[in-house]
């Protein structure tokens, strides 16, 4: 393994430059609960980050909304060159199974740093900029063996056109190799079918063979799988790895025949950090503020993102139906109304009949008594 976060040796140019000024890397992780982010985030510290002294680690628990999530400070140095590293480790969207919105928190968190950062550029004086930015946002997909599902589907497309998508499919070690792969090429089809944008390790022109061949390894290893675990433990070998230990040996960690981890470690750490930066800098900040400036006036509140047209099409047969019931029900009330309005002029027949009756009645009493009072003057 090669020793220190590699900055030091960047290909080009603008990465240069961007690292002189020290980098700021933001890493989110998502996905269900209990597929293993913790323990992956924890997994990169214990082999990337513990044997170095100069880094710091702090967590800051955060109630942001709904969400609860925690942010991990990491400092790394290298040479000259800084990295201020942080880790935002979101709780499982996954948690409220019934609740089709409950990744809405994750996705307002993209944009609300966007937004934050927007906003402070807008300010007179522009001085250190608080950032969380995400640059890379890993995507957690459990190991079912069978397909990406439907809530998985939605929030990586929604995902994909904010931040660069990163998917891994976690606990690699629960599945067998083979498995494993038709369930990565599978996973692979439906991201392109369904028109999910992810991270793509780019190939730089002025790269040599070696990184070139790098990228394109790491582009075809994708969605990486991933094996998490701080564990230190005695591989066939005798020798002493991170990895988890079964009856049948170890599943090791930053073992390349048994999962991705070294891969997207170095993608992450290593080789594409700054173009990640880059990346989110030049093409997702920059979209997110294009549309926020187009569709609103200087001081208005910000505007959500459209989401995909699948949705648009689900809300509209849900205000069709909605107003089919209300038409529905208002001729029912109509009929009703109808009804008791025939039931009135019925009973309003029935008064004039019976008033007749007592005025004819009345007018009989009357002419009875005229004439028993004739016949009384006549006697
Ligand atoms: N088999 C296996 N178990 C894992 C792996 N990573 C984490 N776990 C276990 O899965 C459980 C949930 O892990 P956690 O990191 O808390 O998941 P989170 O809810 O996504 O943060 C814990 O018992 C972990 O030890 C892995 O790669 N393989
Ligand atoms: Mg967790």
């Amino acid at each position: 393994m090669a020793s220190g976060i590699g900055i030091a040796n960047l290909p080009n140019q603008r990465h240069r430059i961007v690292a002189k000024r020290g980098a700021h890397f933001t890493i989110m992780v998502v996905g269900e609960s209990g597929l293993g982010k913790t323990t992956l985030i924890n997994t990169l510290f214990a082999t990337e980050l513990s044997p170095a002294k100069n880094y710091s680690r702090r967590h800051v628990k955060q109630l942001d909304k709904l969400t609860e999530v925690e942010i991990i400070k990491a400092e790394l140095e290298e040479k000259s060159f800084k990295v201020k590293l942080t880790v935002i480790d979101t709780p499982g969207f996954g948690d409220y199974v019934n609740n089709r919105d409950s990744w809405a928190p994750i996705i307002d968190f993209v944009d609300d740093q966007h937004e934050a950062y927007m906003r402070q550029e807008q300010q007179p004086q522009r001085g250190e900029k608080t950032d969380l930015r995400v640059h890379a946002c890993l995507f957690f997909i459990r190991p079912t063996g069978h397909t990406l599902k439907p809530l998985d589907i939605e929030i990586m497309k929604r995902l994909g056109t904010r931040v660069n998508l990163i998917p891994v499919i976690a606990k690699a070690d629960t599945i067998t190799p083979s498995d494993l792969n038709v369930f990565k090429q599978r996973v692979r089809e439906v991201i392109g079918a369904q028109g999910i944008r992810i991270y793509i390790p780019p190939v730089d022109a002025d790269e040599d063979a070696g990184g070139i061949e790098h990228a394109r390894a790491l582009a075809e290893a994708m969605p990486f799988s991933i094996i998490g675990s701080t564990d230190d433990v005695v591989n066939a070998e005798g020798k002493t790895v991170k990895g988890r230990e079964y009856l049948w040996g170890v599943a090791e960690v930053e073992n390349e025949n048994h999962c991705d981890f070294r891969k997207l470690r170095s993608l992450l750490i290593r080789t594409h950090m700054l173009d990640l930066i880059s990346t989110t800098e030049d093409s997702h900040y920059e979209n997110y503020r294009l549309e926020q400036m187009e569709t609103r006036k200087f001081g208005e509140a910000r505007v959500k993102k459209p989401d995909n047209p699948k949705f648009k099409e689900e809300e509209e047969a849900l205000r069709k139906k909605f107003t089919e019931q209300v038409k529905a029900e208002e001729s029912r009330f109509r009929q009703w109304e109808q009804h008791l309005i025939a039931e009135r002029d019925r009973l309003n027949k029935d008064l004039e009949i019976a008033h007749s009756n007592i005025k004819s009645l009345e007018a009989e009493l009357d002419n009875l008594q005229v004439g028993y009072r004739g016949s009384q003057r006549t006697r």
